[in-house]
């Protein structure tokens, strides 16, 4: 797709691949050094994430307060968000607030898809091709795809053939769907599953949850917030933010010990009992070494699962409901009244871990045999996540070599920023950065502010050209590596090291070494004028 006649003036100097908070975001600091930049956009309006994923019951389960943009003190000032974990109504509805306030809107191209981006080493520029037909060149090419972004359709047998409706929850119908009266099965219990089938469960007729794994779901006790915990949190912003930077997950959630062992059971279930009573994600740091000794892991997986049978009325359904995979394996899940879901007359556990989904028939959903007769199907499967969307775009480096080429065995990336053959791209919380398991939108800004700098850098020494150096990503891949194998997570199964997706290669997927110290390698790298990358 070379363009036949070499431009050395690009039609954009940047063009950023996605609207959601990383894109946003992206465009404001490019716009901010004078640079001209388009977005391109596959939605219809801003938000990424939260504009996709409109399933009944999405909410972060981040508290908002701090899963908020910090760059702009007025912004931070002036939002109000009123609840614990705002749903998704209220998360896409600050994405619009921030680009009309920052007057996003011009240099943004909805209901556009970017198919492929080639880079051409004679003019040192990308081609963007994109969904409507169109091209366009530019010097810089930035991915703000997302993690969760592509999503994971099971192919199940039959699923064509369904008589009823389909839906997945990372891609729901704008207007919403009404299961009034409805027979549905769910199928998939990970955050969105545990999200949505209570909400699902107060309107369907007959509701039937189709559960491979059990998850660990810890309650969320979302409420309003209170304005005088508002005007508190506001006034201490810029302290509360600087002690989340230091935190391991960018979030901060304070931990009660060193080692869940080292204190006695009386003390251990006092403190776990006050986090589920608060609630949220703060349980998982509870101990420091719930990652290092299966037996620390242990006294949480007990506790949780000793909740659910505390819960649950019936004692079949409470067991196929605890989870038998260590704590923490998995992401965690946060919920409101999912366990006691199951106690409703209309809902129905379906224990698919020894017996997989056969097919679907135009019926329902066949398990051992037996046909489950629905009138809606949702998939609750999940995502390709971190590299899925990257790899769905055509995207060729130096000499035509193919993305999908490069990370066939895994994805390869200095710092989850640069990619060595693809000069001049960025990939915002790219795999190998701490991304998923950090609050995402500090890492974003993390990100965006280091693109930023380096791009200002740059322009101010005359380079048009930066690449990773393959030595640099190397070690960057092994470290990543290293560093993702000495947590018990490396022992089980999960999209962290993408054994959600039939044929992925099994590789840790973000950065494990916590977010202060991948900062600090970062900006080491900055200071000492982009170590690891060669400009030209
Ligand atoms: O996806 P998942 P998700 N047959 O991959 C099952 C973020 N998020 O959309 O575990 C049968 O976690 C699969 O089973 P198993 C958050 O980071 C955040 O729920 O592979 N079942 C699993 O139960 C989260 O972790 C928020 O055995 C199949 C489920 O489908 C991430 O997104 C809200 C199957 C998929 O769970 C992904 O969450 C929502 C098959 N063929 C999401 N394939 C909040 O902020 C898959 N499954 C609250």
């Amino acid at each position: 797709m070379a363009d036949p006649t070499p431009n050395k003036n690009p039609d954009f100097d940047a063009v950023v691949v996605g609207a959601g908070f990383a894109g946003m975001y992206m465009l404001y600091r490019l716009r901010g050094l004078g640079l001209s930049v388009r977005v391109f956009e596959t939605g219809s309006s801003v938000g990424g994430t939260w504009y996709w994923n409109r399933y009944p019951g999405a909410r972060v389960d981040t508290e908002t307060m701090f899963y908020s943009y910090q760059f702009s003190e007025e912004l931070q000032q002036e939002w109000n968000w009123t609840e614990r974990y705002p749903s998704q109504g209220e998360l896409s509805a600050y994405a619009r607030h921030v680009a009309n306030r920052f007057e996003l809107w011009p240099d943004m191209q909805f209901e556009t898809r970017v198919d492929s981006t080639v880079w051409d080493e004679d003019t040192g520029l990308w081609h963007v091709a994109t969904s409507d037909g169109a091209t366009a060149t530019a010097r810089y090419c930035i991915m703000a795809t997302g993690c969760l972004s592509a999503v994971n359709y099971p192919k199940f047998d039959g699923l064509e053939d369904f008589a009823g409706e389909t839906y997945h929850t990372a891609h729901w119908p704008e207007d919403g769907v009404d299961f009034t009266g409805k027979r549905v099965a769910v199928i998939g219990t990970g955050s969105s599953g545990v999200q949505s089938i209570p909400v699902i469960a107060e309107q369907a007729a007959q509701l039937h949850v189709f559960q491979r794994t059990a998850n660990y779901v810890i309650p969320s006790h979302n409420r309003l917030m209170d304005p005088d915990e508002v005007a508190e949190i506001k006034a201490n912003y810029p302290e509360l933010r600087a002690r989340a930077r230091k935190s391991f997950s960018g979030n901060y959630f304070p931990v009660a010990g060193p080692s869940a062992l080292a204190v006695s059971e009386a003390e251990r279930n006092r403190e776990y009992e006050a986090r589920w009573a608060e609630g949220g994600l703060s349980f998982m740091a509870t101990y420091a070494d719930f990652q290092t000794s299966a037996e620390a892991n242990e006294t949480a997986s007990d506790f949780i699962r000793n909740k659910i049978r505390g819960i649950v009325d019936d004692p079949e359904k409470a067991e196929l409901l605890a989870p038998k995979q260590l704590f923490l394996c998995k992401r965690l899940c946060v919920g409101t009244d999912y366990y006691e879901t199951y106690n409703r007359d209309n809902v129905s556990l379906i224990d698919i871990s020894e017996t997989p989904i056969e097919r679907i028939t135009p019926e329902g959903v066949c398990v051992d045999g037996r046909v489950h007769e629905v009138d809606a199907l949702v998939l609750a499967t999940g995502f390709d996540a971190v590299t899925g969307a990257l790899k769905r775009i055509d995207i060729r480096g130096v000499d035509g070599l193919a993305l999908l080429d490069k990370w066939e065995d895994g994805p390869r990336a200095y710092l989850g920023l640069g990619i060595a053959g693809f000069p001049n791209l960025f990939t915002i919380t790219g795999p190998g950065s701490p991304s998923v398991l950090t609050n995402m939108i500090p890492s974003i800004e993390q990100h965006v502010d280091w693109i930023t700098a380096c791009i200002d850098h740059m322009r101010g020494h005359d380079k048009n050209r930066i690449e990773a150096e393959p030595e640099a990503e190397e070690s960057w891949v092994e470290h990543v590596n290293e560093v993702g194998d000495l947590s018990l997570r490396a022992t089980c199964q999960s999209w962290y090291f993408g054994s959600n997706i039939p044929g992925k290669p099994r590789v840790i997927l973000p950065y494990s070494g916590g977010f202060p110290v991948y900062v600090r390698k970062c900006d080491e790298v900055a200071a000492n004028g982009y170590t690891g990358f060669t400009l030209n």
